[in-house]
């Protein structure tokens, strides 16, 4: 979506423009809107743009198979659904919604929704109650975007951009640094990974493998650094961003996977975040947790600890595309009120998504 933005900032009237650049005998009403870079018509480019976000929509989708099956149910128990006996359904509906991740609280608030909405009459057959229900998601989803302003990365306006990436072991943070670095390399920023992880073996090699995939660079580590120690190298990396520092630069920091339990690495983020601070006033304009979705509603617990301890601006929901437990993350929205801002759907560089809430809840309540 930034990229949309930016691009479309980009766009130019040209073509019967006045006295000077005016094409003989065009009128006003048959200028062409093209654009700087491409020079391709404004429906062309428009077209190009509907094209990607179909494209967008359909990886969604094919994403959130396996969270879809489970939610078959869903469409089961709708089948036997009649307004007499609609308070069955619910009780149904409702153990459903928890046994596929919901959360107690979450599938409360989709269910006492419904129960009003028939109570008042608007509800009178099972296409009304579904699309309620998917309403009801959108809305909880979408809620958490609006509280904090915007779905999008908040980056700097000009100069450059901190993005601190914090989660458990194994839930995909490195391989979504480089996704991020993908996306936003392309979109023309200069990315800078920081190494931040300096607990796993080779943990700075894999970003080396990524940060050559996606056109950026790996920080250095400061010369005399003893033993690597997280800290120091985002401090250090975040020193040389600002001394390089152009229009458009990106520092994305990897860092370590901890138990969010674990009092002492939880410390240990707190710091990494304050450094970054204390290098570049406003940073990081971004903290996002990566949620691996195959945990279901574990995600919750983890949410909590690191919103608690280090704030946490963003959600990105990671390997959507091989699990059941995807509506998991409504609940975590739901309690916490983080926007979800990106999801992931595989393993390529190309397999993260802008969240949509509308694609989203498509995906994993199909029509
Ligand atoms: N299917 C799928 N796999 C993913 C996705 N994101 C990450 N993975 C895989 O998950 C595994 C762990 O990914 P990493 O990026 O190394 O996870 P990490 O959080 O950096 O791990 P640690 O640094 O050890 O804490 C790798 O095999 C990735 O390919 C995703 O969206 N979909
Ligand atoms: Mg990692």
């Amino acid at each position: 979506m930034v990229c949309q933005k930016q691009r479309l900032a980009s766009l130019s009237w040209r073509g019967g423009g006045g006295a000077r650049g005016g094409v003989r005998g065009a009128s006003a009403s048959k200028r062409v809107l093209r654009t700087r870079a491409g020079g391709l018509s404004f429906k062309k480019f428009g077209k190009i743009l509907e094209e990607k976000a179909k494209a967008d929509w359909n990886r969604v989708f094919e994403g959130t198979e396996k969270t879809r099956e489970r939610l078959g149910v869903v469409d089961e128990l709708l089948c036997y659904w009649n307004l007499d006996d609609s308070e069955d359904t619910l009780e149904e509906l409702e153990d459903a919604l928890i046994a596929s991740d919901f959360g107690p609280g979450a599938a409360l608030t989709l269910v006492d929704s419904l129960r009003d909405r028939i109570r008042e009459g608007e509800i009178k057959d099972q296409g009304g109650l579904k699309k309620e229900l998917k309403k009801n998601m959108v809305g909880i989803l979408e809620s958490a975007s609006i509280n904090s302003g915007s779905g999008e990365l908040a980056m700097s306006g000009k100069g450059l951009s901190v993005i601190l990436i914090v989660g458990v072991n194994g839930g995909g943070k490195t391989t979504t640094v480089g996704k991020l670095s993908n996306r936003f390399a392309k979109e023309g920023y200069k990315v800078t990974l920081a190494a931040g992880d300096t607990f796993r073996a080779a943990a700075k090699e894999q970003l080396e493998v990524w940060a050559e995939r996606t056109g950026a660079t790996v920080a250095d580590y400061p010369a005399d650094m003893e033993k690597p120690n997280p800290i120091e190298v985002l401090k250090h990396a975040a020193e040389q961003s600002v001394e390089a520092e152009s229009d458009s630069s990106l520092l994305i920091c990897d860092t370590s996977g901890r138990i969010h339990n674990n009092f002492k690495l939880m410390d240990e983020i707190e710091k990494c975040k304050k450094v970054l601070s204390e290098v570049k006033d406003g940073a990081p304009n971004e903290t996002l947790l990566v949620l691996d979705s195959t945990t279901g509603l574990n995600m919750l617990n983890q949410a909590r600890e690191f919103n608690d301890y280090i704030g946490i601006t963003g959600l990105v929901l990671t390997k959507l595309d091989g699990t059941a437990r995807g509506g998991a993350v409504i609940g975590v929205v739901q309690e916490l009120g983080i926007p979800i801002k990106f999801i992931g759907v595989g393993e390529t560089v190309d397999d993260l998504q802008p969240f949509n809430a509308e694609a989203f809840v498509d995906g994993i309540l199909s029509s």
